[in-house]
């Protein structure tokens, strides 16, 4: 018999849909007690159940092991360098009122007869005496906004609008330089005799869900179907400061031995990645990067994986997302990808009101890091509680929790410079 549809089951429908849906709205949790029971994977303890007792079984087993587990669930598999980049490099003095060298380095990368540009914008101490260390990270709105200086090159890529600095344009224009030079305290920098390095993380893939058609993934990518593993747009970006890397090593200007790379938030998320696959960084500092970052996703306190996953699909590798609330299956947590950059010095920075980005998380994964560091340097994290708002705690591991909310400021930039310096007076 055929049914009429039910007129209430229509009202219902009506009525009752946009509440369906908001009902399944994302909630995030802030309450400490609310957060599940959750077990961390023993950093120092490998698949076999080995214990790990010294430095040769850390780097011979355990490190490759969990550098595997995050390439294949969390942030996917990247190829190597390109087989052919070419470069071009200008070079300015007397910029910033004398107190910088500029260079701006047009690096082509060339894969399968493709080709893209990637632009570096480089500032070196003008009354260096020889090679200096450099901090690098990626910018989220073109060099041209990182500073006030009006030689910087205006960006010709895509850029994702900011109406909160009243940029609406999708192409770079003149009243967006400097935009988000709070951000970037080349002057501050350059005083305590260190170069700065920057690129638009744009310039290697831009930060929108296309497919992976775009950006790097189009140049590596194109012709195969995509794999669980294939990476997503946050390996990208970490595979682009790779990148830079390479060409620090042929600056003379640049000692490429003191590397520092830093990100803040999502592009915080992407130097603890870069700093982990590349070892030829020599300080890792990772600014509020939160969720799939610092924080440890089993505390599903904040923003989640399933959250993640779904505001930005495309950060990640297909795999991340068989998480989805579903954190406690993960075979591996934050404080793994944190003790992947041991022995090499790290640094992780919160803000009291960046919730979102957990907090007691990011510090949580940094002290079950420590005892990695411990094993391999005898040196960790001079703390065991959570320091109080401001008062950074530095070993051969850094962390402070800032006042303020979610950003990266002149605050937070000194206590890097800090850290950074400690290491590199040695
Ligand atoms: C948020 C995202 C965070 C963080 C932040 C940012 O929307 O949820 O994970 O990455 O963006 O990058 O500013």
């Amino acid at each position: 018999m055929k049914r009429m549809p039910n007129l209430w089951a229509i009202i219902a429908l009506i009525v009752g849909g946009p509440l369906l849906v908001s009902a399944q709205e994302f909630v995030a949790n802030y309450e400490e007690s609310k957060v599940p029971d959750y077990t961390l994977p023993n950093p120092l303890v490998c698949r076999d159940g080995a214990r790990v007792e010294n430095a040769e079984t850390w780097f011979s087993k355990r490190r490759p092991e969990i550098l595997g587990l995050f390439e294949t669930h969390v942030y996917g598999r990247s190829p190597g360098a390109p087989p052919m980049v070419r470069y071009q490099v200008r070079t300015e003095r007397g910029i910033l009122d004398g107190l910088a060298v500029r260079k701006q380095v047009t690096m082509q990368v060339e894969f399968c007869a493709r080709t893209m540009d990637l632009h570096l914008l480089l500032y070196l101490p003008a009354r260096a005496a020889g090679p200096v260390p450099v901090f690098t990270g990626l910018n989220f709105r073109g060099n041209h906004t990182i500073c006030d200086d009006p030689g910087i090159d205006l960006s010709a890529a895509w850029i994702p609008n900011d109406r909160n600095r009243g940029v609406v344009d999708h192409r770079a224009t003149e009243k967006a330089r400097g935009v988000n030079a709070s951000r970037w305290p080349v002057r501050m920098i350059l005083e305590r005799g260190y170069g700065v390095a920057t690129m638009y993380c744009g310039d290697i893939d831009p930060d929108f869900h296309d497919g992976f058609e775009n950006g790097v993934h189009g140049l590596y990518d194109t012709g195969r179907p995509r794999r669980g593993d294939d990476w997503g747009t946050i390996a990208a970006w970490a595979w682009g400061l790779s990148r830079i890397m390479d060409y620090f090593e042929m600056d003379g200007d640049v000692d490429a031995g003191r590397a520092a790379v830093v990100g803040h938030s999502r592009l915080g998320k992407t130097a603890l990645w870069a700093g982990a696959v590349d070892t030829r960084f020599a300080v890792v500092i990772s600014n509020d990067s939160g969720c799939g970052g610092a924080a440890l996703s089993k505390r599903a306190f904040g923003e989640t994986v399933g959250r993640i996953n779904r505001s930005f699909p495309h950060w990640f590798c297909e795999n991340f997302k068989q998480y989805n609330e579903r954190e406690q299956d993960l075979p591996l947590d934050q404080h793994m990808l944190i003790a992947l950059v041991a022995p090499r010095p790290v640094y992780v920075a919160s803000a009291v009101e960046d919730r979102w980005a957990d907090p007691r998380g990011e510090f949580l994964a940094v002290l079950h890091a420590d005892p990695v560091y411990r094993l391999l340097t005898g040196d960790g994290l001079p703390a065991k509680e959570m320091p109080k708002a401001d008062q950074p705690v530095m070993g051969r591991m850094g962390y402070h929790i800032r006042t303020g909310g979610h950003d990266i400021t002149e605050y937070d930039w000194g206590r890097y410079l800090d850290f950074a310096g400690r290491w590199w007076k040695e």
